[in-house]
């Protein structure tokens, strides 16, 4: 392990602590243990590269400058705030998706003694991120623009949760409305602003930075969190569900996934019949093998031409890093 992933680590123990202490509650050690094994299971086991991202992105913005103890302890906070974010979206999106893996265990909401109680354990996770931000930041003069920040990213993703959910409607069971620019609505929304941007937003934020400064290099994120998606989507269906931790089900969910839409504008007649008559049911026949590596290809290009457009070097970095950690990705 890192050093930096070992720190990060020790936060959250940190973290967990005072959540399971706060003194605004009066915690039983049944509830108590039920918090914090909430937590274990879901907030841990990922990849932790949005959340890493946060302290990485720090440090370039800071020309490399040695980080004090509590700027270490702040950036890995808000790193975690995202860890938190991503646990609150994923056990509701397992839910929501009729999934039965993740990260290499059943879904929270598969547990036993779980259940529909996922439910407020999501909102629970939600609301740990305001009491994190609220106990190591108020005063701070980003304070408000930091909960804003979340409050922001938050209302874009579950309104692109919102789409992707509501294009699958039962009875209206329609491929002729998947279109590669609902695929790209739905992605950056759902996914784009919390995994890519709010990594990089919260450095800035840290920094000092009013991000109203910062909407090229948002426009960048955003575009490498599309590609993430559409890396998502492909992984979906030819992933090795042992290196994704995770059992695809966007087929049967009839999601507008970026393999369908491409499907869709690649096949001839009769391929579209097939398609027509087996998405949304049972395993078709996946035709857009090809188009993926040619689409990941241009997306790296395009982004790559993005990135060198942008006038600090120290931000460019940063963007480098992010492409870097997912370009070609397995998981
Ligand atoms: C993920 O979409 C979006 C959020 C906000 C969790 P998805 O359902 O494709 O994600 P996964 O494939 O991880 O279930
Ligand atoms: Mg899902
Ligand atoms: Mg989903
Ligand atoms: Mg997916």
């Amino acid at each position: 392990m890192t050093d930096l992933k070992s720190r990060f680590l020790q936060v959250y123990s940190v973290l967990k602590s005072e959540l399971l202490n706060d003194p605004d509650f009066e915690f039983t050690d049944d509830s108590r243990h039920w918090v914090e094994q909430m937590l274990d299971y879901n907030v841990l086991g990922g990849k932790l590269n949005r959340g890493l991202s946060v302290v990485d992105s720090y440090k370039l913005l800071k020309l490399g400058k040695e980080l004090t103890d509590d700027e270490m302890f702040l950036a890995c906070s808000l790193g975690w705030c995202i860890e938190w974010l991503q646990a609150y979206f994923l056990v509701l999106d397992d839910i929501m998706d009729g999934s039965h893996t993740r990260r290499g265990q059943p879904c929270w909401f598969r547990m036993p003694k779980v259940g529909m109680i996922a439910v407020n354990d999501g909102l629970i996770l939600r609301n740990h991120i305001s009491r994190i931000i609220k106990k190591h930041f108020k005063g701070k003069p980003y304070y408000v623009d930091l909960l804003d920040l979340f409050n922001e990213v938050e209302f874009q993703t579950t309104h692109g949760q919102m789409i992707d959910l509501i294009t699958t409607l039962v009875g209206e069971k329609d491929l002729s409305k998947y279109s590669l620019s609902l695929h790209r609505r739905i992605v950056q929304y759902k996914t784009a602003y919390y995994s890519f941007y709010l990594p990089v937003a919260c450095a800035l934020l840290m920094l000092g930075e009013n991000l109203d400064n910062h909407v090229n290099v948002k426009e960048t994120l955003v575009e490498m969190g599309i590609y993430f998606q559409v890396q998502d989507d492909y992984l979906d269906c030819f992933g090795d569900p042992e290196t994704i931790g995770k059992i695809g089900t966007d087929i049967e969910d009839f999601k507008c996934s970026w393999l369908v839409v491409k499907a869709l504008e690649l096949c001839n007649a009769d391929q579209k019949k097939t398609l027509y008559e087996n998405y949304g049911k049972d395993d078709p026949a996946c035709v857009a093998k090809d188009a993926y590596l040619e689409y990941e290809q241009t997306s790296y290009e395009k982004i790559t031409n993005s990135i060198e457009a942008h006038p600090s070097k120290a931000v460019q970095a940063v963007l480098k890093s992010f492409l870097a950690k997912i370009y070609k990705r397995q998981k």
